[in-house]
């Protein structure tokens, strides 16, 4: 087992990969920007090193700094978290030739998974159900016509170095295809250095559901059951919950074998992510993340497992010390994300100091979070301030324990997405289960700002 960890990131993330190496008896090393000198993650480390100024590019994004910092205190391992450098093949390389171990999954498995048009393919080959689309990129307009043409509209036109909702357009006929397929291509060759786009059928109102897998490195993989994360908006999830009021249990089985056969498809290592999109009782192969996610913490309450020590034991070569008929789903667990940002607003960011703070507690509730009364909140950074997490024994009561959590929480007094989580719990479509990908927008308009 490791002894010395260096975490590659900031804020909730890292005081949570913090924990779980006091709890493994590992020494951890923060690394920290000149605006984050007065942040909890850098005082509850065992030791910190400040990498740059407060832009991303010059401290969480500076390879040659963490990479400095890591060689300095001597750490045997870097787990990047979430974001930053999680997902980056080329520092995942870089780790390895410096005998560092990169706690996350192989360069190769980031690569392939980034290429979205060969992950599907990939998952295609090994029996997994894909969008219909293309079998390959569109080169010419006349490929993205045909295509269509074949597959039937609405489509929807994607980036294959895309993802997470960036490069997408989606074409109801012929002549809006034309404009939307070369506007992706250049869109995509701007956004990502690869112009790459392929076509699929546009999928009117479904939801994302994803599972959560682990894989060691003698060939064991397990998942831990789905999460919902239908109510996003912009392509920024809002509200994650475990089970899905969508699955019944031949669906919820059926996918799960799928996540698990992704996975050895791909000969992957550590914790991921399987992106699905269910449309009925139909799920399709969407995307894989190749990281731990922030809705993590989700799953970690319905299956009691404590999913950044299993990573951190998986990266060091241990083998998974349980089997997919050890985890268990039990009760019901919701995230909503706090975030410094102004939902009368258009969810403007909203920085600035905390000056009263009270944080939800009592039965049933977790907050991940770095905030502190006091705390100046950087506009540097992503704006998601904390991470709260409701469990109960079914949706309903987890439903009233996060409204009271809720009412508890006060951020003040800068403006945040609580009051926003408050309305969502009680529509009476969210608390039916009856909702799509399009909930937000349909229940929550974008307003116009003031003078527009
Ligand atoms: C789709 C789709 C409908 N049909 N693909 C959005 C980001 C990226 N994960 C892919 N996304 C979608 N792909 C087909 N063929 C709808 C979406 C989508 C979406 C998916 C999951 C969660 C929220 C979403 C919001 C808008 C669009």
């Amino acid at each position: 087992m490791f002894s010395r960890i260096l975490i590659a990131n900031r804020g909730e993330i890292a005081l949570r990969i913090i924990r779980a190496c006091r709890e493994l008896g590992i020494k951890s090393v923060a690394v920290y920007s000149e605006a984050d000198a007065n942040s909890i993650h850098v005082r509850l480390a065992d030791e910190a090193v400040c990498i740059g100024r407060a832009m991303p590019a010059s401290s969480y994004l500076n390879i040659p700094a963490i990479i400095s910092a890591a060689e300095i205190t001597d750490v045997e391992a870097i787990h990047p978290g979430y974001g930053f450098l999680a997902e980056n093949a080329h520092f995942a390389e870089i780790c390895e030739s410096c005998q560092i171990k990169f706690i996350g999954p192989m360069p190769e498995n980031m690569r392939l998974m980034g290429n979205k048009m060969a992950a599907k393919e990939t998952m295609k080959k090994a029996g997994i159900p894909v969008i219909p689309g293309s079998d390959s990129v569109l080169k010419t307009k006349e490929d993205a016509l045909k295509e269509s043409k074949k597959i039937g509209y609405p489509v929807i036109i994607k980036a294959s170095a895309g993802g997470g909702g960036r490069g997408i357009r989606i074409c109801h006929n012929d002549v809006r295809l034309i404009g939307a397929f070369l506007t992706a291509r250049s869109e995509a060759e701007a956004a990502f250095g690869n112009p790459d786009v392929y076509v699929e059928k546009y999928i009117e109102a479904p939801r994302h559901i994803e599972f959560q897998i682990l894989a060691d490195e003698k060939g064991n993989v397990v998942h831990f059951g789905e999460r919902d994360c239908t109510i996003q908006r912009r392509h920024q999830k809002l509200i994650e919950e475990a089970p899905s009021v969508f699955l019944n249990e031949k669906v919820r089985k059926k996918m799960g074998e799928f996540a698990v056969r992704g996975a050895r498809a791909v000969d992957y290592r550590g914790a991921g992510t399987i992106e699905f999109l269910l449309d009925g009782d139909d799920f399709y192969f969407m995307e894989m993340n190749t990281r731990i996610q922030v809705e993590h913490p989700v799953t970690e309450m319905v299956t009691g497992i404590d999913l950044i020590k299993e990573q951190i034991k998986a990266a060091a070569g241990q083998k998974l010390s349980f089997g997919q008929e050890d985890i268990k789903i039990k009760g019901c667990a919701m995230e909503c994300r706090i975030n410094a940002e102004d939902p009368e607003q258009d969810f403007c960011p909203s920085p600035g100091r905390i000056e009263a703070l009270n944080i939800p507690g009592g039965p049933g509730i977790r907050v991940d979070s770095h905030v502190y009364a006091g705390y100046v909140i950087p506009p540097f950074y992503d704006s998601m301030i904390a991470k709260l997490i409701a469990y109960g024994r079914d949706r309903d009561e987890t439903i009233k324990i996060m409204r009271r959590a809720l009412d508890e929480f006060l951020i003040e007094p800068i403006k945040t997405t609580v009051d926003f989580h408050k309305k969502v719990l009680i529509n009476p479509d969210f608390q039916k289960g009856n909702f799509s990908t399009h909930f937000v927008e349909k229940f929550f308009p974008q307003r116009k700002k003031e003078g527009r």
